[in-house]
């Protein structure tokens, strides 16, 4: 259960109803639309495509779901994909051949803060306006909008919440997806800064999986041989999460070992509810795609778009997870 408490940060608030904690997205600033692909009128017709992360993943399939209703709604030619895994080398191909297509619109969550930058300005400066939803790159140049949660703020709901759940003693680590990964690297980011607040509390050094929950599974029983005293494990997301639930289960460790885990696709509500998972730090994946079309929509239109928009996070539990106010956060794996 959580306590009532405020955080406000300079994009989101932190305000805990109840047992629900849920951060408040807030636009951060807005700019002119400014040029465009030279394509005039409305947002009707206009060839808009989204790339994802990883196209199996739940999390992406909502997002998908949500941005190709909103784009049906005001007309748009709208298709989407995604790389069959996490990896530059597979996102790549699939970015330049939506390239090629010159669509007017472009909305896309790259694998990498860096690797993929050259590709996007190129297809920028050739006219298409980018939307960059969920993950993030490094140069400010690229995308007339950033859409993602909070996802420092969410590592601290993180390490509060299982600083709790560990009598705030013992030992704990970080497990996620590899390192130049804007939105993970964030979440790591906001977890280790705030068990700095548990001096008890001794963390590990944190491992990578490369989003392959097999990895996680094995990395997590191999920590539990070398540190039979592990007490709480943060997992950056959704595969993660999924990994580490099997891992303990593996280890008949379920339950005896805290976890706090990002996102909350199918197979981590099932965990959450089965007492493997203790807290899903879930997004709300819906509104970036929904959020990102609509930016797009008033860029076309000429209108002033938001550059920078932040979406919910809402903390969940066994405790509040049949709140109707709470399962409308759980991913989807279809539509
Ligand atoms: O956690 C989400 C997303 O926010 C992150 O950028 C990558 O992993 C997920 O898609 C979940 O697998």
């Amino acid at each position: 259960m959580f306590s009532m408490m405020s955080i406000r940060s300079r994009r989101s608030a932190l305000v805990a109803a109840g047992t629900v904690l849920a951060l408040t997205g807030a636009a951060a600033c807005s700019s002119s639309s400014g040029g465009g692909s030279g394509s005039s009128g409305g947002a009707a017709h206009k060839k808009v495509r989204l790339i994802t992360g990883v196209k199996s993943d739940p999390f992406y399939i909502t997002m998908t779901c949500a941005a190709k209703t909103e784009a049906k709604a005001k007309g748009m030619d709208f298709g989407a994909d995604g790389s069959a895994q996490w990896d530059v080398s597979v996102q790549r191909p699939l970015l330049d051949s939506v390239a090629a297509s010159r669509p007017d619109g472009l909305l896309i969550s790259p694998v990498d803060t860096s690797a993929l930058t050259p590709s996007l300005k190129q297809i920028q400066s050739a006219g298409t306006k980018v939307a960059l939803v969920d993950t993030t790159v490094t140069d400010d140049s690229i995308g007339i909008t950033r859409i993602s949660s909070d996802n420092e703020k969410g590592g601290r709901v993180a390490a509060d919440a299982l600083a709790k759940l560990m009598g705030e003693k013992g030992s704990a680590i970080v497990i996620s997806v590899k390192p130049g990964v804007s939105t993970t690297d964030a979440r790591i980011k906001g977890f280790t800064e705030e068990m700095k607040k548990y001096p008890k509390i001794k963390m590990l050094s944190t491992l990578y999986d490369n989003d392959l929950p097999a990895t996680a599974a094995s990395q997590i029983q191999s920590t539990l041989a070398a540190h039979p005293d592990l007490g709480g494990v943060f997992a950056g997301n959704t595969n993660t999460g999924q990994g580490i639930a099997t891992g303990l289960k593996q280890a008949g460790k379920e339950g005896a070992v805290k976890v706090a885990a990002f996102d909350a696709e199918p197979d981590e509500v099932a965990s959450l509810k089965a007492g493997t998972l203790q807290v899903l730090v879930a997004q709300d994946p819906a509104s970036i795609g929904r959020e990102a079309v609509d930016q797009l929509a008033a860029a076309f239109e000429g209108k002033s778009v938001q550059k920078s928009i932040g979406t919910n996070m809402v903390a969940i539990t066994k405790a509040n997870m049949n709140d109707p106010s709470v399962g409308k956060y759980f991913y989807k794996s279809g539509c």
